[in-house]
């Protein structure tokens, strides 16, 4: 158990975290900061709090509007943004106009961080991924052990559950591995992935895994499209547990990390999705697999993608 743990942004991924942190006995105290008035925040943990008898934990809340909550937390986890939704004229902001707005959101998260608990781990899960942990790297100006992004635990799960689901076993039999980019680049690297440690395609055949790996790339716009308003949120908090778990309790667990490579993989101060041990001190190690030609292909798009939305980020905080 932490002493206590951050969570930036008390949203849709923000609510489930602050449900479950308590819930799950992670952290004495839970931190919530969200600029949304009237307090937000404050309401959110108020109302956890208040059913914290029934469901049988204690904990306590500091939550408001401003940074100062997170002071001495050990772990942040980062969901602060804003979706794609109408201008007050109507029209859509454009793909550079929300990043834009969201990159401002992000020097106000790492400044209120380096302010506050300048030694936390810091976990990222707001959009566009890529862009924004290396924006706050930018920021936090850190070791890469203790910043990096959640994506790549959420789009494997997605791959092994579709597995599983084609397959008829069950999703913990199923391991696989999501590289790249988080985006429509991403690379489901089929030759990782097992079935109780037997390759996938004795179970699955070229036509469906093909399938499969294409709507893995699609889930989340799968999910935005069902919901209406909104995208995914229990699965992407779910998955940011699994990678907070590993920090608590040292578990040395290997996950797919939006990990800022020095050289692995053949890129050189970018965050790419790639598989990791998690534990303590937060990502302590960038594993290099064995990656088929045809991977090794689809990770160079990827790689490419992720290179054009650096320099983007670049311009545009240039502008800021
Ligand atoms: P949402 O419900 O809109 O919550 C975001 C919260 O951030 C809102 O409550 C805002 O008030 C708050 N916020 C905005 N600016 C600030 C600020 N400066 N300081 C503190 N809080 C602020 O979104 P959500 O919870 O559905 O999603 C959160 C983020 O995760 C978004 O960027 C999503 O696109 C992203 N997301 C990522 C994945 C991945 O797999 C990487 C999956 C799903 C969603």
């Amino acid at each position: 158990m932490f002493d206590k743990i951050g969570v930036i942004g008390g949203g849709m991924i923000g609510g489930v975290l602050c449900q479950e942190i308590p819930k799950r006995r992670l952290a004495r105290t839970l931190a919530l900061v969200d600029i949304a008035p009237p307090d937000m925040a404050k309401g959110k943990c108020l109302d956890i709090a208040a059913g914290s008898s029934v469901v049988g934990f204690d904990a306590s809340y500091d939550a408001g509007k401003g940074y100062e909550v997170l002071k001495d937390c050990q772990l942040i986890i980062n969901t602060a943004g804003v979706p794609r939704k109408p201008k007050p004229d109507g029209t859509l902001p454009t793909r550079e106009e929300l990043l834009s707005i969201n990159l401002r959101i992000t020097n106000a998260v790492g400044e209120g961080i380096n302010e506050n608990c300048p030694k936390a781990i810091v976990i990222s899960i707001a959009n566009p991924l890529d862009a924004i942990v290396y924006r706050l790297s930018q920021i936090l100006g850190r070791n890469r052990d203790t910043l990096f992004g959640m994506a790549g635990v959420l789009d494997s799960a997605r791959y092994r559950y579709f597995v599983a689901e084609a397959a008829g076993v069950s999703v913990e039999n199923v391991e696989a591995l999501v590289l790249g980019g988080h985006g429509d680049t991403m690379v489901p690297i089929r030759s990782a992935c097992r079935i109780a440690g037997m390759p996938v395609n004795l179970f699955l055949n070229d036509e469906t895994l093909t399938a499969i790996e294409n709507r893995t790339r699609k889930a989340g716009g799968e999910v935005v499209k069902l919901l209406g308003t909104g995208s995914a949120f229990v699965s992407p908090a779910w998955s940011a547990l699994e990678m907070a778990e590993a920090i608590i309790y040292d578990k040395k667990k290997v996950l797919a990390v939006s990990a800022r490579c020095e050289g692995e993989y053949g890129v050189d101060g970018l965050f790419l999705g790639v598989p990791a041990i998690v534990g303590a001190s937060g990502m302590e190690k960038v594993i290099e697999i064995p990656l088929t030609e045809g991977e090794k292909k689809l990770l160079g798009v990827s790689i490419e993608a992720v290179k054009k939305t650096a320099a983007e980020v670049d311009s545009i905080v240039a502008s800021l």
